[in-house]
């Protein structure tokens, strides 16, 4: 490595510029974009599963048409994104093999079961809620091609949020039972969802470096207070009540103060021992399985068209 190389990518860093996919970068800046944004895709595409298992039992049409087009969304965002981590010279059936071989990972919220309909609410309003406050900054992140992922992806999260919020909206002003059904699945997901913005700043191996990459804009800590702060008021007007004692706010601070989140669970969950994790890697290796013969048949096509194909 030429020093010429290692002083421009710094300089790139420290203005602000981004660095792109031809540029020169350090093995460990490559290496850790690559895991960030195969982590990130895989999540889009296992996050699928959860939702996916109402498209069936949607309560009405209408339901199911934006249920539809969500899920349809986040297969969408994972294709955006491996392509992302393509230009990094990541190749996508690799990523594919790794995520079914438990070596790299996706985001632990999706290993927890969808009990009912006010779970695709509680998702959009929560996990969706939480995914745009992680990934908001993210537009800013160093590495050209995901930071414009980000934005449009970000665009469409923000719409998952509302329909999720307007779902549950419309629930809590239906029965008892329906409220019931809303507070279950708000009991159910809070937890989880602190828990995506990754573990404490004390217990975080990579943030130091990824802030000084400019990969990450704000620590875990940083972020999971954002969402705590956000969340409150809306839970207070939406009429549930999170499921957290010790949730009061910090004149001191100009902030909520929340209890302790359950790390090891979420160590639990991330080794591969949450509520769903062999389902979903199992329906995802399935899924790949039957779809080879569309690999094969594309591959067949792009060989009789050689004019068409990109290389
Ligand atoms: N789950 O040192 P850090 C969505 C791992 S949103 C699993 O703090 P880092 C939208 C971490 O990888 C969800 N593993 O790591 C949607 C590392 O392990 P490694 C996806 C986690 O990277 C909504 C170790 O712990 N969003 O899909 C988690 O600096 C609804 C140490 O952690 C993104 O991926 C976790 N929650 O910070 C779809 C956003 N947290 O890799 C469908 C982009 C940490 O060294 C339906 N990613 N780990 O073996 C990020 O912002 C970061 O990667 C963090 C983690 C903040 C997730």
């Amino acid at each position: 490595m030429s020093v010429d190389l290692q002083e421009h990518f710094d300089e790139t860093i420290a203005h602000e510029r981004r660095i792109e996919p031809r540029d020169w970068m350090p093995d460990g800046y490559r290496a850790t974009m690559i895991r960030q944004i195969a982590q990130h895709a895989h999540s889009e595409i296992i996050g699928m599963q959860p939702e996916g298992n109402w498209i069936t039992r949607a309560p009405s049409l209408r339901r199911k048409a934006i249920l539809l087009a969500k899920v349809q969304d986040e297969a969408g965002h994972g294709m955006y994104l491996y392509s992302a981590a393509e230009t990094l010279g990541a190749g996508r059936g690799d990523m594919t093999a790794k995520l079914i071989g438990g070596r790299q990972k996706y985001s632990s919220i999706f290993n927890y079961p969808t009990l009912s309909y006010a779970d695709v609410g509680v998702i959009g309003w929560l996990v969706d809620g939480a995914a745009i406050c992680n990934q908001v900054p993210l537009c800013r992140s160093s590495y050209g091609p995901y930071a414009r992922a980000m934005i449009r992806i970000c665009k469409e999260e923000s719409f998952h949020q509302r329909q999720g919020y307007e779902l549950l909206l419309t629930m809590m002003r239906g029965t008892a039972a329906q409220r019931e059904m809303v507070q279950d699945a708000v009991n159910r997901f809070w937890w989880p969802s602190l828990m995506m913005f990754g573990p404490p700043d004390a217990d975080s191996p990579n943030t130091a470096q990824s802030m000084e990459w400019g990969i990450k804009r704000h620590t875990n800590d940083e972020l999971r207070q954002r969402f705590v702060d956000m969340s409150v008021p809306q839970a207070e007007k939406l009429g549930v009540t999170l499921p957290d004692p010790l949730l009061r706010w910090n004149d001191e601070r100009g902030h909520y103060d929340f209890g302790p989140v359950d790390w090891d669970e979420f160590k639990a969950v991330i080794a591969g021992n949450g509520p769903c994790n062999t389902q979903r890697v199992a329906r995802r290796k399935a899924a790949h399985d039957e779809g080879a013969w569309v690999r094969e048949a594309a591959m067949a096509h792009a060989r009789k068209n050689p004019e068409r194909v990109r290389v």
